[in-house]
């Protein structure tokens, strides 16, 4: 009987439900299940759905029953630093904030009122996002301390879903690194940091790497979904998981984990936390084996897809491509801007920057479509100098996995920017990444880098030359 692995992997704007097998050394996919996600308001707050969210994870379960393909094993992976906090009977407090909502403007100053920035950094190691959990959680404790005073334990959204399924709490690794309260060093929780802001210290679990048995389902669940199953931890962020799947054996790659974000780096087996790295605003996010993803966050396809949402019609991403690439405008817009984190009218937006920055006003959706194009491509060119510099290597390719590996004018235009050649694909990295370490836990592989090797031979890559 074939062994069958499942990978729940949720991004922002969907989630899905994917079977891995080995067969003959190589990896087969097979899509059970997919439904859309997204951040949406509740009473003016920029929130998750986890309830229907969980629901969708069930639902993909009791799909893998109906194909009879039953999984031994399972992992959740979804975006990373946001949480729920629960009370002393394991019912979640408050609001499911996701990590666009506003109400951390401001956070950083009063954290730093406490610890510098760059002491932060050279502790964490983490690059500054607004969003970060070490933000959030500085919000609850200015706007709504009652919460904190009733918390007992903080779960990250996948550890959550985890809990949900086996009755389990498990804090995966990968994903607290995120939250900028973790010590690259220790691997753990940075305790002294976690005093400092007076935050509770109970509510933060013992950390688990990837590749922990978390349990089995709870009696509830069996019933619901008509099977049993091992849940296993994978690198529970998202992009601690495709990067896991860059299909190549070499350390030292450059890859972009393309999706609503675009996260670009490479990995080092020590962080870089100095004052140089925190300039450059590069983050040394925990990964599989202790492994650092030192990259730098990227807006990324989050603008196309607000552009889109605007428009009239519903145009496939390929035509907005399409039409993008036939534009002759040469304005550029910061994508690491945060005014284009959650803007009103991201069209909007780009053509405030452009007036403001004394650049060519984009007319319509295309020119808008293709300026933002452009400047990713040239955000992508920058990164690479940066990294470059910090590293001391020179790059001559750059592995593109994740959904967007799928946008042909996007390779291009990262090709045209950055003179490097761009390996594509696979699409599905997040997933396989998953499905990775739940077989390496169960010694399908010897190591990382013979399960990236099996990634190479089971996936098409394509390759886009230097232009
Ligand atoms: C990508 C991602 C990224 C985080 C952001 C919150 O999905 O996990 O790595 O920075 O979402």
């Amino acid at each position: 009987m074939e062994k069958y692995y499942l990978a729940v992997d949720i991004g922002a704007s969907s989630g899905r439900h994917i079977l891995g097998s080995l067969k003959d050394g190589k990896l087969n996919l097979e899509e059970i299940y997919r439904f859309p996600n997204g951040m949406k308001d509740v009473d003016g707050s920029v929130c998750w759905d986890v309830e229907a969210l969980f629901c969708e994870i069930k639902e993909g379960l009791k799909r893998c029953k109906e194909a009879g393909k039953i999984p031994s094993y399972m992992g959740i992976d979804t975006w990373a630093v946001d949480y729920v906090l629960l009370d002393g009977k394991d019912q979640v407090l408050g609001k499911t904030y996701g990590y666009r909502d506003s109400r951390t403007t401001g956070m950083d100053e009063k954290v730093y009122e406490i610890i510098s920035r760059e002491e932060l950094y050279g502790r964490t190691g983490i690059q500054k996002q607004i969003f970060n959990t070490i933000y959030q959680l500085m919000a609850v404790k200015q706007k709504e301390p009652e919460l904190f005073d009733k918390a007992e334990s903080l779960l990250f959204i996948p550890d959550y879903f985890h809990f949900l399924l086996t009755g389990v709490k498990k804090t995966e690794y990968t994903n607290a690194t995120t939250s900028q309260l973790v010590s690259p060093r220790t691997k753990d929780w940075d305790y002294e940091l976690i005093d400092r802001l007076e935050y509770s210290r109970k509510i933060f679990g013992k950390i688990s790497k990837p590749g922990t048995y978390v349990g089995n389902f709870r009696e509830e669940i069996r019933r619901e979904v008509g099977f049993d199953c091992q849940v296993i931890l994978p690198a529970t962020h998202d992009t601690g998981s495709a990067v896991a799947a860059i299909p190549t054996t070499k350390d030292n790659a450059l890859y972009i984990s393309s999706g609503t974000w675009s996260l670009m780096g490479t990995e080092l087996m020590a962080a870089d936390c100095t004052l140089e790295s925190m300039k450059r605003n590069l983050t040394n996010e925990g990964g599989y084996d202790y492994r650092f993803r030192y990259l730098k966050n990227i807006m990324g396809l989050w603008m196309i897809q607000s552009v889109r949402r605007e428009f009239k019609e519903e145009y496939s991403y390929d035509y907005i491509c399409r039409q993008a690439s036939e534009q002759t405008i040469p304005s550029i817009v910061d994508c690491n801007d945060n005014c284009f984190l959650a803007p009103k009218s991201m069209i909007e937006e780009v053509k405030d920057y452009c007036q403001k920055s004394g650049q060519q006003v984009p007319e319509n959706e295309w020119e808008t479509a293709a300026v933002i194009y452009n400047s990713l491509g040239r955000c992508y060119a920058e990164t690479i100098g940066q990294i470059e510099q910090m590293t001391g290597q020179k790059y001559d390719r750059i592995y593109v996995v994740g959904g967007g590996s799928n946008a042909e004018y996007l390779n291009r235009i990262t090709a045209k920017y950055t003179g490097r050649a761009v390996y594509a694909g696979p699409g599905e990295a997040t997933a396989i990444g998953n499905l990775l370490v739940q077989m390496l836990y169960n010694q399908e592989f010897v190591n990382l880098k013979m399960a990236r090797a099996c990634v190479k031979d089971s996936f098409e890559i394509r390759k886009y030359e230097k232009t």
